[in-house]
């Protein structure tokens, strides 16, 4: 098994929010930006771990609420806050009389600066003109418009009982405790993790209030983007990453929430721009070349042009690629054949073992398929190119025997999964 800074989160001591330090390639790269002994400072709205040695400034709130007078004053969303803080340090307006901390504008050399927005978090609790907007840009009169994603009935009849999805009741009860939209919340609470057909409505208004918490990040990422372009010491030589740690179900496979082994929970948005980059042909261009995010290291240590990762003496490889070829030719034929996405969830919450990584489930996403392995044995298989919706589980298909015979032991190789 291999084990490298990338997957520590993911195997050891069998615990979930056990985030690994920062290496020390980009510590080095952080130095400069913040008041810390050590050089940086993480702003963010989740309570999350963060490297010894390093300040956590971030917001205590991490749930996103707001307070709003009912007169148009409204307390600034935790977003806000970050967006506004880190858009003030690119244009170099000095930071000491901050609320939440004195720092140094950056310029001059280079920085590294990390920024944790917390929605499309729940709860699902957005300020007016975000969903107003939604609204208006989409043409939608009333909420009966909202668009709800392809769900089939009865599409989890062919899966293993023992596959695939977290517990989602938490993130209902986050939605319960947000309020406005779903204040008249009815069944979909006792019903656990599945969307009852009967209850389109609240889905739609649980979609169009997911919408305005996109917009919302949208609006603060704009707000970033123009503060660099303002600046033309920074505009053309700062590397941008734009990513999440999950995606979100809205109701396809009867689910609402993350933490599957399905597409709308394992992909994550993923952009890099590099404006440094010369070969234009990749210049927005999209691949689907099955990308992870621990592919996001050495990236960053390439682009940034850092000395190669080290290794303590018998570490092995890291397990992530530089995704570097992907921004010269975003077709990347030199990585198509070795680049795979690895996920893994714990399953039902009353299910859990959390001291043993073997006993999790797990899937490999390779170009054109996915093959998932619970930690009962149960298999999915999935057409990635004639299947996006991931309806048909091929698994016990004898024709598709040949993909399994492939993935399945690098799926066992990759995470010490035994069955
Ligand atoms: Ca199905």
């Amino acid at each position: 098994m291999r084990r490298s800074w990338d997957e520590i989160q993911l195997l050891s001591g069998g615990r979930w929010n056990s985030n690994p330090s920062l290496p020390q390639q980009i510590q080095f790269w952080a130095h400069g930006i913040g008041r810390t002994s050590v050089g940086v400072e993480f702003r963010s709205g989740m309570n999350s771990t963060y490297p010894a040695g390093y300040s956590y400034t971030g917001f205590a709130d991490s749930s996103g609420l707001f307070e709003d007078d009912g007169k148009g004053n409204r307390s600034r969303l935790t977003d806000e806050e970050i967006a506004n803080w880190a858009a003030d340090l690119i244009r170099g307006v000095p930071q000491s009389n901050s609320a939440y901390s004195a720092t140094v504008p950056i310029g001059g050399r280079s920085f590294f600066m990390m920024l944790g927005l917390t929605k499309t978090h729940g709860a699902m609790y957005m300020p007016d003109e975000f969903i107003d907007r939604v609204i208006a840009v989409n043409g939608i009169k009333s909420v009966d418009d909202v668009l709800l994603p392809p769900i089939l009935a009865g599409d989890r009849a062919d899966i293993p009982s023992d596959a695939n999805f977290g517990d989602g009741r938490k993130t209902y009860n986050d939605i319960l405790a947000g309020g406005r939209s779903v204040a008249t919340i009815p069944d979909i609470v006792h019903a656990g993790s599945q969307i009852a057909a009967s209850e389109d409505r609240l889905h739609k208004t649980m979609v169009l209030a997911y919408l305005a918490a996109v917009y919302e990040i949208d609006v603060q990422i704009g707000k970033i983007i123009d503060a660099l372009d303002a600046n033309p010491s920074l505009r053309d030589n700062t590397i941008i990453v734009f990513t999440s740690d999950h995606g979100f179900h809205l109701g396809e496979k009867g689910f609402w929430g993350k933490q599957t082994l399905w597409n709308e929970s394992t992909r994550v948005p993923f952009i890099i721009v590099d404006p440094r980059n010369q070969y234009a042909g990749s210049r927005g261009a999209t691949t689907n070349l099955p990308v992870s995010l621990v592919d996001l290291y050495p990236t960053l240590v390439e682009l940034g042009g850092l000395p190669d990762v080290p290794l303590a003496s018998g570490a092995p490889a890291l397990d992530g690629l530089s995704l570097a070829p992907v921004l010269r030719n975003y077709q990347a034929p030199a990585l198509r054949r070795r680049s795979l996405a690895i996920s893994s969830n714990f399953g039902l919450i009353s299910d859990r073992d959390l001291a043993d990584p073997s006993r999790r489930n797990h899937t490999v996403r390779a170009e054109g398929w996915r093959y998932t392995l619970s930690k009962n044995g149960g298999e999915e298989l999935y057409d990635e190119v004639n299947d996006p919706n991931e309806w048909n589980n091929l698994a016990s298909h004898p024709e598709f025997k040949w993909v399994k015979d492939i993935l399945r032991p690098i799926l066992l190789e990759r995470t010490g999964q035994t069955k």
